[in-house]
């Protein structure tokens, strides 16, 4: 461990940590059985468009959801397009800023507005408080996103869409495996979509999945997501192709059946985060729900307002010492283009948002991250805490 501020990478001494400790390394489950499946793929010569291992990969979603529909995707961007012209949306749609750029994205790159809402300063998910102001004549929908894991009051969203006619979409990229109340989410709103990135808690390299209860909607999301054919020669839909390949059903069928130790890892360094944070007054880390299924996937902290040191100091200094902290969601979908040429002054109304995106920060967990990552990781914090005042007046007073 360092003993003088000098020895801080930052500022020219050996990394604490020889190789990169990211954000986002893929949990991979068991090697034979992804290959078990890789060769059934080989030798049946099915690559994609449906074939046998998509076809298994939806059956046991919707086993574990408990939902009528899953449909299997090429990834969540294109999953979200889908989902919004199935769901018929246009015009408008409200949306939180605090979110990876994707979730505005799928609405403008279809000339749909998103209208950004605040969010909650404790969940980080939308306020449903804020959203009523929004709506306007053109308003068609509400996309709220279940921000890392925590998921978003659907009660209340759900009757403001029901006393304003709005469709209820939601981003469910961060809460695979999390329930609400005992219902799993996949279940709310008209559509769910979850992404199957390689960064997510449960990947299939690039994939993810739209999940609905509704016959019909899961009927045009099919045709969706493969050109819009009905039969061999009739197309129907004006869309697109968002089909997931083989390949990445073969990597999600393996990592379900590996996804109980995921979970046990991630929350084991949870734990150990929360255990070693409760020491840092200046870092408050943000809380998964311990009574319902969570994924314990994102280790997110808040630095606080009279912490000494800025969040993007402590993160250079990680950065220094080959721990590749992220700040997520920095700076906020308004804030970056096309929606900061748009909207100069959205910020006015998104205070929570405006905050959130210059004081948190996220740590490395998965598989990748063992007990003594963790451990390195939460010394250095300490050490750069302790040392706050030296490495503000070291990097030219920028605290
Ligand atoms: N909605 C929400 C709320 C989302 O968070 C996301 C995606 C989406 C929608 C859209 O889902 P998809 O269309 O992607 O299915 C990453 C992911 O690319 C993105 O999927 C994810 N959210 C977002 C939060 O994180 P970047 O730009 O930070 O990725 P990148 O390349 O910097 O990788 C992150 C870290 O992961 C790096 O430290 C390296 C590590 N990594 C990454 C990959 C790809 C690995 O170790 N191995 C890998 O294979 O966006």
């Amino acid at each position: 461990m360092k003993s003088t501020v000098q020895d801080l990478a930052l500022f020219g001494g050996q990394p604490m940590f020889a190789e990169p400790l990211h954000v986002g390394r893929p949990n991979r489950p068991d090697k034979q059985a992804f290959f078990q499946h890789a060769d059934d793929i080989w030798e049946s010569a099915w690559l994609t468009n449906n074939g046998p291992k998509v076809q298994q990969f939806e059956a046991e979603l919707a086993q574990l959801f408990g939902v009528k529909h899953v449909i299997a995707v090429c990834n969540a961007t294109i999953g979200l397009q889908i989902a919004i012209r199935a769901l018929g949306m246009d015009g408008e749609v409200i949306v939180p800023s605090f979110t990876f750029v994707a979730t505005a994205h799928s609405l403008e790159w279809q000339g749909i507005t998103p209208v950004f809402c605040d969010v909650d300063p404790v969940t980080h998910c939308m306020d449903p408080a804020r959203i009523e102001q929004l709506i306007t004549p053109r308003t068609t929908g509400i996309l709220p996103v279940h921000v890392w894991g925590n998921i978003c009051e659907v009660e209340a969203i759900q009757a403001i869409a029901d006393r304003h006619g709005l469709k209820v979409l939601y981003d469910a990229a961060h809460a695979f495996g999390c329930e609400h109340r005992g219902r799993m989410v996949g279940n709310f709103g008209d559509a769910e979509v979850f992404s199957f990135h390689a960064t997510k808690v449960l990947n299939t390299f690039e994939g993810g999945c739209i999940t609905t209860n509704d016959d019909e909607v899961a009927r045009v999301i099919r045709l969706m997501i493969n050109f819009g054919f009905v039969g061999k020669d009739q197309v129907t839909h004006l869309v697109s192709n968002g089909k997931m390949s083989e390949s990445s059903a073969a990597m999600g069928l393996s990592s379900l059946q590996a996804y109980d130790g995921f979970v046990a890892h991630n929350r084991r360094n949870y734990e150990h985060y929360r255990r070693r944070l409760a020491d840092m007054p200046q870092l408050a880390i943000v809380e998964h729900c311990e009574k319902e299924k969570r994924n314990f996937h994102y280790i997110i902290v808040r630095v606080a307002d009279d912490a000494g040191i800025s969040r993007d100091t402590i993160v250079r200094a990680l950065e220094a010492e080959n721990v590749l902290a992220r700040r997520y969601f920095h700076p906020g979908c308004h804030r970056m283009e096309p929606y900061r040429s748009y909207y100069p002054n959205a910020g006015l109304l998104l205070p929570v948002t405006e905050k959130l995106t210059d004081v948190l920060l996220c740590l490395p967990n998965s598989t990748a991250t063992t007990a003594a990552d963790v451990e390195g990781v939460c010394d250095l914090l300490a050490f750069i805490l302790q040392h706050r005042a030296e490495i503000a007046q070291r990097s030219g007073g920028r605290a």
